[in-house]
C-alpha cells in the first residue's frame, strides 16, 4: 500500500529541506517506499480535517490504509520498523539507533529550535543582543558532546541508520548559523549524510514543491 505523507504547500523555509516533512520523505526513500504526498496551506493544517490526523495542527502526517499517524519521529520509526535499512537487526544495536533516534529529538533538537525561534520572532526586542550568546551556548554545550562521541566514525553507532537521519536533519537547522562549522567532524557527518542518494531524493522532491508554487 502507498503511504500519503502530508508537507506545506509553500514551506516557510522556501525549500531548504528544513521542515519536518523532510524526515519522512528522506526514510521512504532510504528503504525504498514510493510515497504520495498531500499538500497543505497553513490554513487547512487547522481545519477539523486535518486536525483529526494531526491533533496540533501540523506536518507531516502519515496514512497507511486505516492508519494514522502524526509526529516526524514516531513515522520515521513505523518506516524502519515495516522496512530494512534503518534499524540493525542485532537487538542491542537496534535499542542503542533508537536510542539516537531519541537523543536527536529530545536532547539535540530543543536547543537548536530554540535558537532558531528566538533570531526568527525576538530579533527585535532589547533583549536579543543578550539572549543570543546563551542560546548559542547551549547549542554548543550539545555539538561539543556530539562530536566528542562521534570522533572521526562515519555514523554514530556503526552503520547508518534512523539515529544518523534524525540526527543529520536536526543538525541541518543549524545551516547558516556559523556553529556547526566549529566541528568539523560534525560538519562532516551532515556533509555524508546529505551525499546520500536518498537524502539527495527527498530534497530535491520537496524542493520541487516550493518552485513549482513560486512559479506557478
Ligand atoms: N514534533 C513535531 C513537530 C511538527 C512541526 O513543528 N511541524 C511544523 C513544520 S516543520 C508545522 O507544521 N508548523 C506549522 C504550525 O505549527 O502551524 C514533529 O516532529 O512532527
Amino acid at each position: 500500500m502507498i503511504p500519503t505523507i502530508t508537507a506545506f504547500e509553500r514551506s516557510p523555509d522556501r525549500g531548504k529541506g528544513q521542515a519536518r516533512d523532510m524526515r519522512v520523505r528522506w526514510a521512504l526513500e532510504e528503504v525504498g517506499q514510493p510515497y504520495r504526498v498531500r499538500l497543505v496551506s497553513f490554513s487547512a493544517m487547522k481545519e477539523p480535517a486535518h486536525c483529526a490526523l494531526h491533533p496540533f495542527g501540523q506536518i507531516p502526517t502519515y496514512e497507511e490504509g486505516d492508519l494514522a499517524l502524526f509526529e516526524s519521529a514516531a513515522i520515521v520509526f513505523h518506516v524502519a520498523q515495516r522496512h530494512a535499512g534503518l534499524l540493525p537487526d542485532d537487538a542491542n544495536a537496534r535499542a542503542r539507533a533508537i536510542t539516537w533516534m531519541f537523543a536527536a529529538l529530545s536532547t539535540v533538537e530543543p536547543p537548536i529550535v530554540d535558537l532558531g525561534t528566538a533570531k526568527l520572532v525576538e530579533r527585535g526586542e532589547s533583549w536579543f543582543a543578550q539572549r543570543l550568546p546563551i542560546l548559542e551556548d547551549r547549542v554548543r554545550d550539545r555539538l561539543g558532546k556530539l562530536s566528542d562521541r562521534l570522533g572521526d566514525a562515519d555514523w554514530l553507532d556503526g552503520g547508518f541508520s534512523a539515529g544518523d537521519l534524525l540526527m543529520v536533519t536536526v543538525l541541518r537547522r543549524l545551516n547558516g548559523s556559523g556553529l556547526l562549522e566549529e566541528y568539523p567532524n560534525l560538519s562532516a557527518y551532515l556533509a555524508r549524510g546529505e551525499a546520500r542518494p536518498a537524502f539527495k531524493r527527498a530534497f530535491d522532491a520537496q524542493l520541487a514543491v516550493f518552485t513549482a508554487a513560486s512559479t506557478g
